[in-house]
């Protein structure tokens, strides 16, 4: 299959409620999304990097430049026939995983499409719901992390994990269980500590955490695996993991017993089926990521959650908790038992309402016919 049309777009939606990691405090979310054009069907793209590069160094206008300039032409010049080849036809561009993932998304979108069939199908997925967990962002006061999680834990959620940072970490911690006894519970650091404060991190063993997520340096490998073996707690890479190279050379260092996979991270989906396979192939559980998606990435992340591997709860919540009203129609939701229900329609199964789309749009670029 050929692609007609390549339309780009900034958009900027406000968040529901402010999210603060240990890089700071956003209140809402600027971000692209690619709606690809092909033989009559359309289908969906979101990509996940930041305003900021502080999680990753991609950012949106990084992500605009390399799409229009370089990834836009040279999947319009591919006659695709299966979307397992656009990730390799992007190999002379270096890096740009986010850039990269939100064309190749939108391609396996657009497969599926033809195909008749849902997307997570396709991408080899096995389950009908998924078991749905929160990230909750660092607060004003431990009484305002207490009163989210009590909305969460309402909400039916499977697992909280919260934000750590120096400073609000133990403490935040031991609040918890406290409060709220043996819930699934588990920590990120988006890379706020070094291996010296490998004495302090060893001090959230006591609480039994599932795990710790990226405690170190966003591209370090050889220290988690020295921090590792200090810790009871398992770590799990987020940041870390940006090819199946590196998951399967951090597992075999012992840098980590938990992956969380996000295709945005990795380059798209099949990258991430690459990792989800490595992490099976050594034991290792994945869960997915997010990266406050709206709708379209965020039922793109549920059809990937279906693989039989994300045996974890993921960061894939219901739409309520990021933006409303949701560029999709019906938004996601979570029942009571803490789960989604996966779209059975092509593709990823959800409308995409385009009015919203267009309010929402800051910026339009349109590449080919
Ligand atoms: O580290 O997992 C992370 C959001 C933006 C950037 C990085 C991360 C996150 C989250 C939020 O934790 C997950 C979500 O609710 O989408
Ligand atoms: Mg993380």
């Amino acid at each position: 299959m050929r692609i007609d049309r390549i339309e780009l777009r900034l958009v900027r939606l406000p968040l529901v409620h402010f999210f603060e990691t240990s890089f700071g405090r956003i209140h809402d979310k600027p971000f692209l999304l690619v709606r690809l054009l092909a033989g009559g069907l359309e289908a969906w793209g979101e990509c996940v990097a930041e305003e900021t590069p502080y999680y990753s160094s991609e950012t949106t206008e990084t992500a605009w430049y390399v799409i229009t300039g370089f990834l836009g032409p040279r999947l319009l010049g591919l006659d695709i026939a299966h979307p397992r080849e656009v990730f390799p036809a992007f190999r002379a561009v270096r890096g740009h995983n986010m850039a990269k993932a939100a064309l190749e998304m939108a391609a396996w979108d657009l497969h599926a499409r033809a195909e008749g069939c849902s997307l997570g199908r396709l991408l080899g997925g096995v389950r009908t719901r998924i078991a749905s967990g929160v990230s909750v962002g660092i607060q004003d006061s431990l009484d305002d992390l207490a009163a989210k999680i009590r909305t969460e834990l309402d909400a039916g959620y499977r697992r909280v994990k919260i934000k750590i940072k120096p400073g609000w970490d133990v403490e935040a911690v031991r609040m918890v269980r406290e409060r709220f006894g043996p819930i699934p519970l588990m920590v990120d650091a988006n890379a706020a500590y070094t291996l010296a404060d490998a004495g302090h991190l060893a001090a959230l063993d006591a609480f039994d955490l599932m795990m710790i997520e990226q405690p170190l340096d966003y591209d370090d490998v050889s220290d988690h695996a020295r921090l590792q073996r200090q810790l009871k707690t398992a770590i799990c890479l987020d940041e870390s993991i940006h090819s199946p190279r590196v998951a399967r050379d951090a597992i075999a260092a012992g840098a980590c017993r938990v992956i969380n996979i996000k295709p945005g991270r990795v380059g798209g989906f099949s990258p991430s089926i690459a990792v989800h396979d490595a992490c099976a192939e050594h034991g290792v559980p994945v869960w997915h990521g997010g990266m406050l998606e709206s709708g379209i990435g965020r039922t793109h992340n549920i059809h990937l959650s279906t693989l039989p591997n994300f045996t974890l709860p993921g960061d894939v919540a219901a739409s309520r908790r990021y933006f409303v009203p949701d560029l999709i129609d019906p938004p996601v939701d979570v029942a009571p038992d803490g789960t989604i229900a996966v779209p059975t329609g092509p593709g990823i199964g959800v409308a995409v309402d385009l009015e919203r789309v267009e309010r929402a749009t800051l910026r339009l670029a349109s590449l080919g016919r």
